[in-house]
């Protein structure tokens, strides 16, 4: 069995169905896919990364046990947001359900070589270069308050196999500000 650990985000809504309601939809989705869903962290309410561009988020983070192979996975998550609407404009850009796979245990996928490459890019190019291949860990994981807030809800020691850092450490690491706008949402 693997463990997956998988961040939501969304900051539009699809039909009729505000965010939230869409990473709900999107959690029973993947309970139907045979994973087991392990956890489930808070829903938080985060500001918009590039600020400016777009409606605030709601972000969250699961916790599944699947045997699938991870690019299986990610196709699974491919399919799941395109039911909800999910349409690819323009990197970074708004999105009624955006679901990444944040890890698969401590996999560092395709190579580490390649990974530190996707990890290291310059930000300009960060915006430019969509990586075709599935990169494990997330590569920009370590740089985003709304992945780390919600994540640390469910995997807290979990330990990225490259920084060596657990997720409460790499918390720990972002500026003060990057925490302070991002608010539990009651649901
Ligand atoms: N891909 C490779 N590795 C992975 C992986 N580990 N997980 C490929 C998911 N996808 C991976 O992804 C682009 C390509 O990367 C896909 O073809 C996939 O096969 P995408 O989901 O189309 O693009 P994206 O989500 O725009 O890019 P990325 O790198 O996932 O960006 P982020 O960092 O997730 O940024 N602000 C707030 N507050 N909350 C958010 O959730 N999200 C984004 C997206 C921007 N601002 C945000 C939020
Ligand atoms: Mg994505």
């Amino acid at each position: 069995m693997n463990d997956f650990y998988i961040a939501m985000g969304a900051n539009l809504p699809s039909g009729d169905s505000p965010p939230s309601d869409t990473l709900q939809a999107a959690i029973r989705d993947l309970g139907q896919r045979n994973m087991a869903i392990e956890a489930v962290s808070s829903f938080y309410r985060t500001p918009c990364f590039p600020a400016g561009a777009g409606p605030d988020y709601v972000n969250a983070a699961i916790h599944l046990k699947s045997d699938l192979p991870s690019k299986d996975m990610l196709s699974q998550l491919h399919e799941i947001e395109a039911k909800h609407g999910r349409e690819r404009l323009e990197r970074w850009g708004m999105r009624t359900l955006d679901l990444d796979l944040v890890a698969c245990g401590d996999s560092v996928l395709p190579d580490l070589e390649t990974y530190e490459r996707w990890r290291t890019l310059p930000q300009d190019a960060q915006r430019q270069a969509t990586p075709t291949d599935l990169i494990l860990p997330h590569p920009r994981l370590q740089d985003r308050a709304f992945v780390l807030v919600p994540l640390r809800d469910i995997a807290a020691q979990w330990r990225h196999p490259v920084l060596k850092l657990t997720v409460t450490e790499m918390c720990n690491a972002l500026a003060p500000e990057a925490l302070g706008d991002i608010v539990v949402l009651e649901y």
